[in-house]
């Protein structure tokens, strides 16, 4: 223990000094930047990840203490990856509309390309976030473009036994059920009803650029309001079913597992990951003179409002700042930390949404009775040091 606290707080003055005149740089910076304050320090969170013994999967993640962009460049946008990452020549790619359609369509970029338009900016976030003690940058937001899906299955003709969607990845990797080992191709499937809501699009482009290949190139799904899984990336085939799809990252993986009560008994459910849930982040902590802003995030739900609680005292309303009044992307909030002592504290957050649902605390059951990491909602709580 003492001597991984003794690194930690070495590794941390080193950093330091970079990490202060960069920051300067930074938030004199573009026009989304966070407002406040205008100048200033970034204090360094002294809680670290731990060396994330997945960099294949987890490839990329948002660097908390670095945010200052409501928008989130697509250079530092987070990226998963289950497999390979598929390399798609757009000249012989195709997009398959396949499975119980009256007409099935094989389609071109450029045919995609030139459907209608439709854009939206939407948080993903992986439904593992923060639930590992190596990953807590698996989110980001960005202005998708690209055609929306339903009137693509409207005229697809979905035929009346089609009950679920199929989205297929090109990527695939080896899996083992039981005592087969087989080839699986990456795919997530919806129901008709949640596939054909209007906000989903077959996205094309990230933050007015072509979509980065690590994002899903040339087309990927953005369903907006659902956990990072179901949008599905390096898309081929969209396949109508006549049942439920039950694939490793359905039925598998991105289960929930969770202890309930029924009048007293404990039962257990397993529940497929599926829209986003409340939840609420501190960034980073500001130093300006001796002023001291709390800055971060909130999203999952339209947000009521965020509130503080440093070291684990009254919970303290912060101010909302940037979002664009949508649902679908993050909201920015700001709080003012006035004259802290100098020591070490702990800044937690948590968000209301506005029917007053409040993002739980570690400690609620809906959080306690759940034993895989998914959808780790709960309050986040941060260390820092204050000179
Ligand atoms: N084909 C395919 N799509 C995928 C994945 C994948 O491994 N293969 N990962 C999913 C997961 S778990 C997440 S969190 C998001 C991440 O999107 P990003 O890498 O663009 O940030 O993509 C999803 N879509
Ligand atoms: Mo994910």
């Amino acid at each position: 223990m003492a001597r991984s606290r003794i690194s930690r707080r070495s590794a941390l003055l080193k950093g330091g000094a970079a990490v202060s005149s960069l920051s300067i740089l930074r938030l004199a910076g573009p026009a989304h930047a966070f407002q406040t304050p205008t100048a200033g320090v970034v204090v360094p969170w002294l809680d670290m990840l731990e060396e994330n013994p997945v960099p294949e999967v987890i490839v990329r993640q948002l660097d908390w203490e670095q945010l200052d962009s409501w928008i989130t460049p697509n250079d530092q946008f987070f990226v998963i990856k289950h497999f390979n990452e598929p390399a798609l020549d757009p000249a012989d790619w195709r997009l398959e509309v396949s499975g119980l359609v009256a007409t099935p369509m094989s389609l071109t970029l450029d045919d995609i390309m030139a459907r209608a338009r439709q854009e939206v900016t939407f948080t993903i976030e992986c439904s593992g976030n923060t639930g590992l003690p190596f990953f807590n940058g698996g989110i980001g937001n960005a202005t998708w473009a690209g055609t929306p899906l339903a009137p693509l299955l409207e005229e697809a003709g979905v035929l009346d036994d089609g009950i679920e969607v199929v989205f297929w990845g090109a990527d695939a990797g080896e899996q083992t059920w039981g005592e087969v080992t087989i080839t699986e191709q990456f795919a997530r499937s919806m129901s008709l009803t949640d596939a054909m809501a209007p906000e989903n699009i077959l996205a094309y482009e990230m933050n007015g650029a072509e979509l980065p290949n690590l994002n899903g190139y040339p087309l990927r799904l953005i369903a907006p309001g659902w956990y990072g899984i179901a949008n599905v990336k390096w898309l081929t085939r969209i396949e109508v079913r006549d049942a439920r799809y039950q694939g490793n990252f359905m039925a598998r993986e991105y289960v929930t597992m969770r202890e309930e009560e029924r009048d007293g008994e404990t039962v257990w459910t397993f529940t497929s990951v599926g829209r986003d849930r409340l939840k609420s982040a501190p960034a980073k902590v500001i130093r300006e003179g001796d002023a001291y802003t709390i800055m971060g995030a909130a999203w999952g739900a339209p947000i009521g409002g965020v509130e503080i609680s440093i070291d684990g005292g009254d919970w303290q309303p912060a101010t909302l700042g940037e979002s664009d009044g949508d649902a679908n992307a993050w909201t920015f909030w700001t709080f003012d930390w006035a004259a802290p002592a100098s020591g070490e504290h702990t800044v937690t957050s948590r968000a209301t949404d506005v029917d007053g649902n409040i993002q739980p605390a570690p400690d609620d059951p809906l959080l306690a009775g759940k034993t895989t990491y998914w959808e780790s909602n709960g309050h986040i709580t941060r260390t820092v040091a204050i000179e």
